[in-house]
């Protein structure tokens, strides 16, 4: 069954780092408002806003203290109206991040749990207590140390994945659950496109026998949100999920309508990291191991599952410096890499800055990065005996502020993004990199993602098409043909900054027609520097 957002393209904006419209150095909802016709020209269907809710910002909106109210820094509960009502009259849809693995510690369920173990919302969150004095067990958080906190005026820990400012909640609890649907409601009410959801795969987490991601119980409270909540609606519903495997995303994204729409997942962004460490223990990435990957997540699916397509969000370096040439070759090869995605089975998710070839961030001190998992890896391993320079590599290859610097406007004074002194600074590269020159130039990064979205609209083969790899022992080539009744299209790709050679089976080798280059005519049986190549065959 065909719907609507299996060919709708996503775009997310990152609000603190968006367009800031009053000058006090912060993106906010009336920025993104000026900017919606930059969008609207460039195709998008869909907008995923990271959180815009109340927030004491300890993890940049991913610590929520009201679900229902606007962060002061971004605006009002009108603003939001007004945004909604604005996209709306453009075609495009708003979906809302919904952070329900954890609140902030300064939201009421929490300052109320922690006041007394009698307290209505004691359990609300996971309290657990000492064993032998110390933590319960070895749960570590994702911001390094120990996931439980001790907390003094009850005398026992409480659990949390993420910073201690990010207390997790108790799913077990039937009142915890009905407060998040009515908090979904809410949104629901005001006309929002849907629901992305923040380390959804955590919510059935055992803590005691320490199982964090899929939990038992998981697809039972998705599927009593689903009822209780967007279920019948056709919204679209969108689940990160960091551990999911084909068997678990079918599950996730059913088409019976149970669960989710699609899957978010990463196991081709895990790829340049050493297998079993941490993201910052950095390997090459091997072009055939990502090959394998993708080859499997567009074959395992018949029409009964649905992924996400995506090279970059706020949480992972920009694809151009990573596994691109932000140098010499940054222009040909974040277009290789944008053929590469685009021609691929799924909705595929834009990341602000993205369109414009937007690259990593090198900050020299410590202090000028923002991001609490940054700060706190960087004392962890200072004092677990790693050199600041060890540390500064794996801060510029990971580092989530590399996603999180200005987006980059224009040439004007901080490239446009403020009038202020912005929260982080700006990428010193904006003078060359900005929207404002990508706009005109019929050439540039931004105006081939604008072709690449007009392909997939005209040409159903791109959404609904078979997959199938073809040179998959190549080095250096990633290629594929999609396949809907007689209709090929047929995608090349050279990944690196060397010149190859390649024989396509004979069926392939005819381009009838050219639908996207990132150079002008193709040679016969040659590829330049970060070629790609899209034709019907
Ligand atoms: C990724 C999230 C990330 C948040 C975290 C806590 O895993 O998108 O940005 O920091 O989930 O909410």
């Amino acid at each position: 069954v065909k719907k609507w957002w299996h060919s709708s393209v996503v775009y997310q904006i990152y609000p603190r780092s968006f367009n800031d419209s009053n000058g006090d150095g912060i993106g906010d909802l009336k920025g993104i408002i000026e900017k919606l016709d930059y969008l609207k020209n460039l195709g998008i269907d869909v907008i995923w806003l990271s959180p815009v809710f109340k927030s004491p910002n300890d993890d940049n909106g991913y610590d929520i203290s009201d679900y229902e109210d606007i962060m002061d820094e971004f605006g009002t509960l009108e603003d939001m109206e007004l945004l909604l009502k604005e996209a709306n009259e453009r075609g495009i849809k708003i979906l809302m991040d919904l952070v329900a693995n954890h609140t902030s510690d300064e939201h009421k369920w929490f300052t109320q749990s922690r006041k007394s173990k009698d307290n209505p919302y004691r359990d609300y969150y996971i309290w657990r207590d000492p064993v032998d004095g110390h933590e319960p067990n070895d749960l570590g958080s994702t911001f390094s140390g120990s996931a439980w906190e001790w907390d003094e005026a009850t005398e026992q820990y409480y659990l949390h994945l993420f910073s201690k400012k990010q207390p997790d909640l108790n799913w077990e609890n039937p009142k915890v659950r009905e407060e998040i649907w009515k908090c979904m409601n809410f949104w629901i009410d005001k006309g929002i496109g849907g629901f992305r959801m923040d380390v959804i795969e955590l919510l059935g987490k055992v803590p005691d026998e320490k199982i964090t991601g899929n939990g038992p119980m998981l697809h039972e409270y998705i599927r009593e949100m689903n009822r209780n909540t967007f279920g019948g609606k056709d919204l679209l519903t969108v689940g990160e999920c960091w551990g999911a495997t084909p068997e678990i995303a079918k599950m996730y994204s059913n088409p019976d309508g149970s669960e989710l729409s699609m899957v978010f997942q990463f196991e081709h962004i895990g790829l340049d990291q050493i297998p079993g460490k941490e993201k910052w223990d950095l390997q090459p990435l091997n072009l055939i191991s990502l090959k394998q990957v993708f080859n499997k997540w567009q074959n395992c699916f018949n029409e009964d599952g649905w992924n996400s397509l995506f090279w970059n969000n706020h949480d992972v370096p920009r694809i151009v410096s990573r596994w691109g040439n932000d140098k010499e070759y940054r222009v040909e090869s974040a277009k290789m890499l944008a053929t590469l995605l685009h021609g691929l089975k799924g909705t595929p998710y834009i990341y602000q800055g993205e369109e414009l070839g937007m690259t990593n961030i090198k900050f020299k001190d410590i202090n000028q990065y923002k991001d609490i998992e940054t700060l706190n890896m960087y004392k962890d391993r200072l004092k677990n005996g790693y050199t600041h320079e060890e540390i500064m590599e794996s801060i510029y290859a990971k580092g989530r502020d590399n996603a999180r610097t200005p987006m980059q406007w224009s040439d004007e004074i901080n490239s446009g993004f403020t009038t202020g002194t912005p929260w982080i600074e700006v990428n010193p590269n904006f003078t060359e990199i900005n929207a404002k020159e990508q706009v005109s130039n019929p050439d540039s990064i931004y105006n081939y993602y604008k072709k690449l979205i007009e392909i997939r609209k005209n040409n159903e083969v791109i959404v609904y098409g078979d997959f199938e790899m073809l040179l998959p022992e190549d080095k250096n080539i990633f290629a594929y043909v999609r396949t809907l009744k007689d209709t090929k299209i047929v995608v090349v790709c050279n990944f690196y900054a060397d010149e190859v050679e390649y024989n396509l089976p004979k069926e392939y080798e005819d381009k009838k027609e050219v639908l996207i280059s990132n150079y002008g005519l193709s040679l016969p049986g040659r590829l330049r520097p970060f070629e790609a190549l899209m034709y019907k065959g």
